[in-house]
């Protein structure tokens, strides 16, 4: 089915035509049902996806991605922007399960609330993926896989680097923490997973912690107000780059030289967050990929073809300093 998308026009019209009296009888044997929950059996799959929202330069590069690897992969696919709430991605995945789509694959905006509406998906037996971020549910036959990035590691890997680079301090480190949108899994992880790693050095202090909603416009809202309450700030930790990006425009209007006054430690590594460390406003990165489409179209046609599938797929990622940004940033691709 993938290469009809090379066809011009008229020829797709007839392809199409002919797959449909194809299947049509493929159908009319009984045989062309490969499992899933969708009661369509045309052979082509359906994912319906519901997106968090189109917050940060992260969450734009997930969304490309996703697109381009379900026209790739011959996927048809029920795209839903959320906008950051909850209640959107219940109503999108009720629709979702309406339309007897074969799976539904959704990033769930915050971790918790979902058991009522995953359990309505799986009696109506279609197969859900989380993608991204995760749910707390306790029932984990509520998910088939959950494919997405360790936040608690990220989390480390930030806090680990500060260690290192402030293990000769003899007075106090003092931190801001520009925290992702409250209740997500990568501002509760990645909290958790700094704050785990700096206990190591008692002078590392986190003397402010507030969400910046992981916009640009709420990183830099909030650190105005940091720097209106503290008079000294030694580190910023935003829990990804548009909240860093955001918060280096209240730090200058502020006078003070970003990367040099405040030492900023951000995650994602997107290409904006990637150029601010190669520029040396930034200090470091903890990655974290968007690209999860080409992964999360292979495990949909798995679980729809009834295969057994990881209940666990982790991302791999590195970290980044200034002169490793300056390499990587040339063939940087979003
Ligand atoms: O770090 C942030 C985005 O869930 C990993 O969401 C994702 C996070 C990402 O808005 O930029």
């Amino acid at each position: 089915m993938g290469k009809m998308r090379t066809q011009s026009a008229p020829w797709r019209a007839a392809v199409v035509l002919a797959s449909v009296l194809l299947v049509g009888g493929v159908a009319a044997c009984g045989n062309s049902d490969t499992g899933g929950g969708g009661t369509k059996d045309d052979g082509k799959i359906t994912m319906g996806f519901s997106q968090v929202g189109a917050e940060s330069g992260w969450r734009t590069a997930n969304t490309i991605s996703i697109k381009e690897a379900a026209t790739a992969a011959g996927i048809e696919l029920k795209f839903d922007d959320a906008q950051q709430k909850q209640e959107n991605q219940i109503k999108a995945i009720r629709n979702y399960i309406q339309q007897k789509v074969d799976v539904i694959a959704f990033s769930p905006v915050v971790e918790s609330g979902w058991d009522t509406v995953l359990k309505e998906a799986k009696d109506a037996g279609i197969p859900v993926i989380l993608t991204d971020r995760s749910v707390d549910s306790a029932d984990k036959s509520l998910y088939k896989t959950f494919l997405g990035s360790d936040f608690v590691k990220e989390g480390k890997l930030a806090g680990e680097w500060l260690v290192e680079q402030k293990k000769g301090a003899s007075g106090p480190v003092n931190i801001v923490e520009l925290q992702g949108s409250t209740g997500a899994a990568p501002a509760n992880d990645r909290k958790k997973g700094f704050g785990e790693a700096i206990a190591a050095n008692p002078n590392l202090k986190v003397i402010a912690s507030q969400t910046g909603d992981f916009t640009r416009a709420g990183g830099k809202q909030v650190m105005e107000q940091f720097l209106k309450a503290n008079k000294q700030i030694d580190v910023l930790f935003a829990h990804n780059d548009d909240m860093g990006l955001g918060a280096l425009e209240a730090i200058t209007a502020a006078g003070k030289v970003p990367g040099k006054d405040i030492t900023i430690i951000t995650i994602d590594a997107v290409k904006d967050g990637m150029q601010a460390l190669a520029d040396g406003k930034f200090n470091f990165i903890a990655e974290c990929s968007p690209l999860l489409g080409p992964q999360l179209m292979d495990l949909a046609k798995k679980v729809k073809a009834g295969q057994e599938v990881p209940a666990r797929i982790e991302t791999e990622e590195t970290t980044f300093t200034t002169e490793q940004a300056k390499e990587a940033l040339p063939n940087r691709k979003y």
